[in-house]
């Protein structure tokens, strides 16, 4: 489809106002959230990580492409999670100690606030007391940990073992994703659950506060 097309040149450009008004005009098309959200904005998201790592594009041009990336999810956001119902219980959700991808964090958070799962966000670049400090304080049910870079996964196992020093690691549930992440490492960890997308992290988040 051109317009997803267009909506991915538009951010590999870093064209923010532009990516924000293809976006609208998809939408308003009646083409699907998920289909501009995975075919529009995360191809080309995709296209400026390959060309990252070969060094085709540095951090200012990923940087401003993150930017386009943000401006377009925030017209999806509406529709992602006007399924919402109820809060169905809480979540505490952040990206790892000296990590400061937030896209796919904000993501998950987006799908989980579409399952009515109430979100606190506690940001990026979170030491795992502040993970749990922030679960006590909410009462959450949930702690969920992103990572994008192999230098920081090794900080959700510290997010477990937080969570067990502070004696409430049976009360929650730790789920962690993230592009370097994968189930096994999840259960090297001692996490619950880990998974791939957003989408996924959403449903699995739900199943497991109802099985509490
Ligand atoms: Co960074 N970066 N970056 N970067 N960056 C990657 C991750 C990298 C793979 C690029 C590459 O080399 N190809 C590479 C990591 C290599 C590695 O560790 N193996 C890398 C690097 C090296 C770095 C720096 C070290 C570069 C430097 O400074 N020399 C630096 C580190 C800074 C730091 O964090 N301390 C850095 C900086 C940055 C920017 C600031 C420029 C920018 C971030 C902007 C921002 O987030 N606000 C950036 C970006 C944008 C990327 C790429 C291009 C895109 C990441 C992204 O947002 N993807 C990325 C390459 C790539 O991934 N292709 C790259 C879209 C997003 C939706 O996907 O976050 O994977 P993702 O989320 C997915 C799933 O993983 C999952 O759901 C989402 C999809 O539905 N998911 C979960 C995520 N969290 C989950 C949690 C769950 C479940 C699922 O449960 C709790």
């Amino acid at each position: 489809m051109e317009i997803l097309n267009n909506i991915s040149q538009a951010l590999q450009k870093g064209k923010a106002k532009d990516v924000k008004a293809m976006v609208q005009e998809a939408v308003d098309a009646g083409v699907s959230a998920e289909k501009v959200l995975n075919e529009g904005l995360l191809a080309g998201m995709n296209i400026i990580g390959v060309k990252f790592k070969n060094n085709e594009v540095y951090v200012p041009d990923v940087l401003i492409a993150a930017r386009a990336m943000k401006a377009g999810t925030e017209i999806l956001k509406p529709i992602l999670v006007e399924d919402g119902v109820q809060a169905a219980g809480k979540a505490v959700l952040g990206t790892v100690k000296g990590d400061l991808h937030d896209i796919g964090k904000n993501l998950v958070g987006m799908m989980l606030e579409g399952k009515g799962i109430e979100v606190i966000d506690v940001g990026t670049d979170v030491a795992a007391e502040d993970f749990v400090s922030a679960a006590v304080d909410n009462e959450a049910q949930l702690i969920c940990c992103s990572a994008l870079l192999t230098t920081t996964m090794g900080e959700m196992k510290n997010v477990v073992e937080a969570a067990e020093a502070a004696g409430i690691r049976d009360k929650v549930t730790i789920m962690v994703g993230g592009a370097p992440v994968n189930d096994a490492f999840a259960k090297s960890i001692g996490a619950d659950i880990y998974t791939p997308d957003a989408a996924s992290a959403a449903e699995a988040a739900l199943d497991a506060i109802k099985n509490a």
